[in-house]
C-alpha cells in the first residue's frame, strides 16, 4: 500500500442535489466511518460492497440518514479501504458529514488523489487515469465513448504492445553487446533495422491520432468567416440556438472573435464567429480582423457566409471550406450554386445540410466507431514525438556501424518516452502534473 494517510472528499459537484456522496479513502477508512456511523451493525462487520443504512452522528448530533457502502482493499477504486457515505444533497448536510470524518482523524483529498491512489496501486494505467477526467470532461457522445473506451485500457494495450516491441529490440542488441569483437553481421543488421523502421511507424500512427484526441477533447474548431454583414453572426446564433452575438445590419458590428462550445451528432465544436474582413483604418477593427486571420489559420473547419443578395454569379468553395449561400430568402429564385448550401439564418432554412456538410469535412477519421478510437493526448504526443526521435537516432546508429551498445542506449531512450505514456516508466513531476488538473473527490 502507497498511502499511509486516510483522505476524504465530497464526490458530487457542489451545490444542492438530491443525494450527495462523501468519499473516504485509505488504511484508517474503516475505522474512521465506525467513529461516525450509527446502523445496525459496526462497519466494521459490513461485507465488502453492501449497502447499509444507519445515521451520521457528531458529538451525539445527528447530522444525516445515509447509506454507506465499504470496499475493502484491494476491490476497491482506489485498491485501499474505501467508504462511500451518500447523504442528503444539501450544501450544509454534506460538508457537515466530511467535516465529521475529518474530525475523526482523515485529510481533505487534493484534487485527483483517489485516482492517483488507484494508479500508484497498479488499479490502472497512466492513460486509464486521463481518460477518467476526460470522461468527466467530455462534450458530446463521441467524446464521451472514446474516453470509456481509453479508460477501459485501449490506448494501454497499444502502447504495452510497442514497449514490448522495443524491449525485444533492446534484448537483441544487447545480444551483441556480449560479444563485442564480432560486431553486429549483416544479416542482423538488416533484421534490426526493420524492425526500429517498424516501430517508428507504429508511433507515427498513434501519433496520427493526436489531432483527433484533440478534436474530441477541446472540440473541433469551426471557424465563421466572410464580409461584413453577410450574417455570421446570425448563423452562431443559430447553431447555438440562442442569440448569442449581436447582429445588426451595420457592416462591422463584430468586433472580436466569439467563441462557443457547442455539439453536433455527438461531436463537439468550439464555434468561433468572427469579424468580417474589410479595409479599415479603425484599429479595433483592425486588432479584430486580426484575431479574425489567427483563427483561419488554426481553423480545423472553415464555414464562408455569403450574402446572396450582395453577391451574384456563380460562386464556389475556395479550398477545403464550407460556402453558405446565406439570406436566400432575399433571393427566392436564386438556386444554390455548385457547393454551396443556401441558408435563411432567420428561419433555419438549410441549417440539417450545412451541418451534414460540416461533419462530412471534420477530419475525425474514426467517426461512427468511437469504440475503437485510440486518440492520444498532448501528453502522450510529447512522449511519442520523442520516441520517434530516438528512433531516427538509432537507424542513424545502425547505418553507421556503431557499437552495439550505443544503438541500444537510443532504443532504450525510446523505451523511456514510450514508458511515461502508461507511467510503467514515471518521474514525480508527470504524476503531480496530471492529478493535480483532476477535481476533487476523483
Ligand atoms: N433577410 C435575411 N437577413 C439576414 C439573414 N441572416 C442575417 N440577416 C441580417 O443581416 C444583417 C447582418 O447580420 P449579422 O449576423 O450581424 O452579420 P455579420 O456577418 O455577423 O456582420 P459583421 O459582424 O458586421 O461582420 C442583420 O440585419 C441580420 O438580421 C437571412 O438569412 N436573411
Ligand atoms: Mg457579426
Amino acid at each position: 500500500m502507497h498511502a499511509a494517510d486516510t483522505i476524504a472528499a465530497l464526490a458530487t459537484p457542489f451545490g444542492a442535489g438530491a443525494v450527495a456522496l462523501v468519499r473516504m479513502s485509505g488504511p484508517r477508512a474503516v475505522e474512521l466511518a465506525d467513529g461516525v456511523f450509527r446502523g445496525r451493525r459496526p462497519v466494521a462487520e459490513i461485507p465488502s460492497g453492501r449497502v447499509v443504512q444507519g445515521r451520521i452522528e457528531r458529538d451525539g448530533v445527528v447530522l444525516d440518514e445515509v447509506l454507506l457502502t465499504v470496499f475493502r482493499a484491494p476491490r476497491s477504486y482506489t485498491g485501499e479501504d474505501v467508504v462511500e457515505i451518500s447523504g442528503h444533497g444539501g450544501m450544509v448536510v454534506a460538508q457537515s458529514v466530511l467535516a465529521a470524518l475529518f474530525a475523526a482523524g482523515a485529510r481533505p483529498a487534493a484534487p485527483g488523489e483517489f485516482t492517483q491512489r488507484s494508479f500508484l496501486n497498479g488499479k490502472m494505467d497512466l492513460t486509464q487515469a486521463e481518460a477518467v477526467m476526460d470522461l468527466i470532461n467530455a462534450r458530446g457522445e463521441a467524446a464521451a465513448r472514446a474516453a470509456a473506451g481509453q479508460l477501459e485500457g485501449r490506448l494501454g494495450r497499444v502502447v504495452e504492445r510497442l514497449r514490448e516491441e522495443l524491449l525485444t529490440g533492446v534484448a537483441h542488441l544487447e545480444a551483441f553487446i556480449d560479444f563485442p569483437e564480432e560486431g553486429i553481421d549483416p544479416e542482423s543488421g538488416k533484421v534490426l533495422l526493420k524492425r526500429v523502421d517498424d516501430l517508428s511507424s507504429a508511433v507515427g500512427r498513434l501519433l496520427s491520432t493526436a489531432d483527433e484526441g484533440r478534436m474530441l477533447r477541446e472540440g473541433v474548431r469551426l471557424v465563421i468567416h466572410g464580409e461584413p454583414n453577410a450574417g455570421k453572426s446570425s448563423l452562431l446564433n443559430l447553431l447555438v440556438g440562442y442569440d448569442r452575438a449581436m447582429v445588426s445590419d451595420i457592416p462591422g458590428t463584430t468586433r472580436d472573435t466569439i467563441e462557443e462550445n457547442l455539439t453536433l451528432r455527438g461531436i463537439p465544436f468550439r464555434v468561433v464567429d468572427t469579424a468580417g474582413l474589410r479595409e479599415s483604418e479603425d484599429p479595433l477593427e483592425i486588432e479584430g480582423m486580426r484575431r479574425t486571420r489567427s483563427h483561419l489559420e488554426k481553423a480545423d473547419v472553415l464555414v464562408r457566409v455569403v450574402d446572396a443578395a450582395a453577391e451574384q454569379g456563380d460562386l464556389q468553395p475556395a479550398g477545403r471550406e464550407v460556402l453558405v449561400l446565406n439570406k436566400i430568402d432575399l433571393c427566392p429564385g436564386r438556386a444554390a450554386d455548385g457547393g454551396a448550401i443556401a441558408m435563411c439564418c432567420l428561419d433555419g432554412r438549410g441549417l440539417e445540410d450545412l451541418v451534414e456538410e460540416v461533419i462530412a469535412r471534420t477530419d475525425l477519421a474514426s467517426l461512427g466507431r468511437f469504440e475503437e478510437t485510440v486518440a492520444v493526448n498532448a501528453r502522450h504526443q510529447q512522449c511519442l514525438r520523442t520516441a520517434a526521435d530516438y528512433l531516427g537516432e538509432a537507424r542513424h546508429s545502425l547505418e553507421r556501424g556503431d557499437a552495439p551498445e550505443l544503438t541500444a542506449l537510443e532504443l532504450r531512450s525510446a523505451l523511456a518516452a514510450v514508458g511515461e505514456i502508461t507511467g510503467a516508466i514515471d518521474t514525480e513531476d508527470v504524476l503531480g502534473k496530471i492529478f493535480s488538473t483532476f477535481c476533487i473527490g476523483k
